[in-house]
């Protein structure tokens, strides 16, 4: 709680633009007391911070709700979006309702007069981090946004137990432990009991004849678990419109099994309800990996399920007949994760609603959508026949049905004589039978769209590329988005301050009017200011990694910042390399003129990614040494900060100088930090890929340093024999600092640690760093040049500011109401 109240403590200088009302403030008071004595039955003299928090969670809560009932009440929408999406990494909500409700100042202004700190209170809520990374948090960007856009939506999801893991360091190896985001209750959320639905698994199918030709099907679960509603209201700019997160728990239909309990059987009695209920017990940890586990497909079906009966019961209340279904609803799939959704939803309306197999598809071709995340072979999830067969049995057969009439019109089609029915089945038969979920997604859907534009184009020529040829209007790009109300406005008040200031009120509501900051960034007094505003940020933060990790930092260094999941394509050890040659370089003219750097790092390692926690592990070493040699000082400093999470990203972020962008290119799908970092003024080091390669379009190529091969040149040296040997050769610095990296220089107590990096490196090297190195040590040269100007590297800050505008995700979803959706955007 102490480092976010540090990380809050500026907005007390900021001027309020809310127009504070006494009354609001008394009124709002009188209800957070309320609600602390009489919903958390606590004196004000016994609450915690954690029980102010959930009492002004539950008092904004009904402002909230009115928010809703105001706007909406008892109106049915012509059209609505379902996002279905396995993760949702929303974090924090307080800032979030504050802000959209006009209510920041007025509730710390309410607050104060309890004798309360609102910084204290925003520390003590903890992050609902029901997500991976960048794939999540775009879900809850999105959310955030359809509500700000009046687009009427509800999100679909899983009320896991247990959110991503908590890292800790231990010597500075990753270390594990259950996140328990709610042991004490989630404020938020309204339970539904009465929106229960049955999911069942495993069983059998019969067949019944209806006469004629007509055969109906159905299926028999041996085993069910009930999904049970939870909603999360989410409320959009300025309260004008409400829309909900529900996400599913899983409960046991019966609690306990009466028969075996009363013969004494007490645990067994209790173990069906475990099983059922480890469907929403954890999130799994795996970011851009498919994990092949049973459970996970248990959660993909159990969610999936949950949320098209929930949708198709709203739509027969509403309207009747199902044929009108995507007239009236959107399903985005995100990623594959909810691809099951194509069967379901055939098997709901053959088996439920007795529509015959023609309309059915008809109507689930025509409401489903795909975003597809990411190109690497790893992620693309496959699922073995044998266990589709045992778990869902019906569902196997639809997908049989879909495969055998798809591959039929493929051999009919004079078009497909060019290529081979196999690249274009719904099945694998290359590493035993398994269902190939992207192609599935693909065919089942009306539109398919990748997150950036590179990435959109590489889906047609790689792992869509004859289902591509097939339908070549499907496939289009939305690129990615973010909020600016959470990574402008409420984790920067002051750069918001000052863009209101040049820009004029209106830049809250449209962030194109961040354009009015171009002429300032000449302004030398703007300059000064914006760079004051940062100075502050870095300070914070410095204290941040004081108090985490015990290392003093000076704020008036270039805080150079890598932060996201680790991951070998992402390419952390690029980043090390360089940090290490450049340990070198300083250890060889100490006397030189170096730019100050801190080189901080954040991000979790995937439990079982065996080279990802070896990258964290070689982070701290490095740290060890370089922060405590006497010759190098304040000239390099080196930090990994530990459990990175969406609070912590709040902190860093308008503290960075640099952006670390730098994964080989072809493989980052979009990435969304990029763009959280540029709008905040981080200038941008990266190779041309995903959004990277936009970014540089829209802030211009002077103001981003971009360095390293681009996604043909990638595809075209991985042909070359012996690239990294080749690379290791040429480059006396690389040799030097992969050298030391191999021989324990960093790891005296252990010297073989990093021997499988540095193998892999020489050996493989499938993420080209040895290739790219000499490059990106050019240009991380030119960039302690950049810094010695500060006009200049001041102008470019204020620059990328000013024309980030375009990756507000409101603008990815009016994209998507325009063109995927078809829904009107007020
Ligand atoms: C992204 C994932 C992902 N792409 C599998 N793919 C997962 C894949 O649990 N799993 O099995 C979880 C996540 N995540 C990211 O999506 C991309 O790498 C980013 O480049 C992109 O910005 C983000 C949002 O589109």
């Amino acid at each position: 709680a102490s480092s976010a109240k540090t990380a809050k403590a500026a907005a007390t200088f900021v001027k309020p633009r809310e127009i504070v009302h006494a009354d609001a403030v008394v009124a709002l008071r009188e209800d957070i007391r309320a609600k602390l004595v009489y919903a958390i039955g606590k004196t004000p003299e016994a609450a915690r911070e954690r029980d102010w928090f959930a009492a002004t969670a539950l008092a904004l809560r009904d402002r909230i709700v009115d928010a809703r009932d105001r706007a909406q009440a008892g109106t049915v929408p012509d059209k609505r979006v379902y996002y279905l999406s396995l993760e949702f990494l929303i974090g924090r909500l307080l800032s979030d309702a504050m802000n959209n409700l006009g209510l920041v100042e007025t509730t710390r202004a309410a607050l104060r007069d309890l004798g309360i700190d609102l910084a204290d209170v925003e520390g003590a809520e903890p992050d609902a981090a029901l997500g991976n990374g960048g794939l999540g948090r775009l879900a809850a960007c999105f959310m955030e946004s359809m509500a700000s856009l009046s687009i009427p939506a509800v999100g679909y999801g899983i009320r896991y137990d247990h959110g991503i893991f908590r890292q800790s360091l231990e010597n500075g190896w990753q270390r594990e432990a259950p996140e328990t985001w709610l042991a004490e209750g989630n404020p938020w959320e309204f339970a539904r009991p009465e929106a229960t639905y049955t999911i069942g698994f495993g069983g059998h199918v019969t067949m019944t004849s209806q006469g004629d030709h007509h055969i109906r099907r159905h299926w028999h679960p041996a085993e069910t678990v009930n999904a049970v509603a939870y909603d999360v209201p989410i409320v959009g700019w300025k309260a004008k419109h409400v829309n909900v997160l529900r996400l599913w728990k899983a409960e046991a239909d019966a609690p306990v099994e009466l028969a075996r309990f009363n013969a004494g059987d007490h645990v067994g009695a209790v173990a069906g309800r475990a099983r059922a209920e480890a469907i929403s017990r954890v999130l799994y940890p795996s970011d851009s990996s498919a994990e092949g586990q049973e459970l996970r497909l248990r959660q993909e079906f159990f969610f999936t399920s949950a949320s098209l009966q929930d949708l198709v019961r709203r739509h027969v209340a509403e309207r009747g007949s199902l044929r009108s279904l995507p007239d009236h609803a959107a399903i985005q799939l995100n990623d594959t994760h909810p691809a099951i959704a194509v069967p379901e939803l055939m098997r709901i309306l053959m088996e439920d609603h007795d529509l015959p197999w023609e309309d059915a598809w008809q109507i689930t071709t025509h409401t489903l959508h795909y975003t597809n995340h990411t190109l690497l072979p790893e992620a693309l999830e496959t699922w073995p026949v044998e266990l589709m067969e045992r778990l869902l049995p019906r569902h196997m057969q639809i997908i049989y049905l879909i495969n055998w009439l798809h591959l039929e019109e493929q051999s009919k089609n004079a078009r497909s004589g060019a290529f081979d029915v196999s690249t274009v089945s719904l099945i694998d038969e290359t590493h035993g039978r398994r269902v190939r979920m992207g192609p599935l997604a693909f065919h089942g859907s009306r539109r398919v769209n990748g997150v950036s534009a590179l990435h959109s184009e590489l889906l047609k020529s790689t792992v869509f590329k004859d289902l591509h040829a097939i339908e070549p209007e499907k496939i289009i790009n939305k690129t990615n988005g973010i909020t600016f109300r959470r990574w402008l406005h409420n984790a920067n008040p002051e750069l918001t301050a000052l863009a209101v200031e040049a820009a004029g009120e209106g830049v809250l509501d449209d962030p194109t009017l961040l354009e009015r900051l171009v002429p300032f960034a000449d302004d030398a007094d703007f300059r000064k200011r914006y760079a004051a505003m940062r100075k502050a940020r870095k300070e914070r933060l410095a204290q941040v990694i004081a108090e985490r990790t015990g290392v003093t930092v000076d704020p008036s260094a270039l805080f150079d910042v890598q932060i996201k999941r680790i991951h070998e394509y992402k390419r952390q050890l690029l980043n090390l390399i360089e940090t290490v040659a450049l340990y070198q370089a300083i250890k060889q003219a100490p006397h030189k003129d170096w730019t100050p750097r801190v080189k901080i790092f954040a991000g979790k390692a995937a439990p079982s990614y065996v080279q990802a926690k070896l990258i964290i592990k070689l982070a701290g070493d490095i740290a060890n040494v370089v922060n405590n040699d006497p010759e190098i000082g304040d000239r390099l400093k080196v930090v990994f900060l530990p459990n990175y999470s969406v609070s912590l990203a709040e902190v860093i972020i308008p503290a960075a100088d640099l952006s670390e962008q730098i994964s080989t290119a072809g493989m980052e799908a979009s990435g969304t930090g990029n763009m959280k970092l540029a709008l905040n003024g981080a200038l941008t080091v990266g190779t041309l890929d995903g959004a990277n390669i936009e970014i540089k379009d829209h802030v211009g190529a002077e103001n981003i340093f971009i360095f390293g091969l681009d996604a043909e040149g990638v595809l075209a040296r991985v042909k070359e024999p012996d690239y990294a040997a080749k690379a290791i050769a040429a480059s006396a610095r690389l040799a030097a600092a992969l050298d030391a990296i191999g021989n324990g220089t960093f790891s005296p107590d252990d010297p073989g640690r990093f021997a499988p990096l540095v193998d892999e490196l020489r050996h493989g090297d499938r993420y080209l760093t040895t290739v790219d190195f000499e490059d990106y040590w050019r240009v991380q040269r030119e960039i302690d040049a950049a810094w010695k100007r500060p006009a200049q590297w001041w102008r470019a800050a204020i620059l990328n500011t000013a024309r980030m505008a375009w990756f507000s995700s409101d603008r990815s979803m009016r994209e998507y109401a325009e063109e995927i959706w078809r829904v009107k955007v007020a």
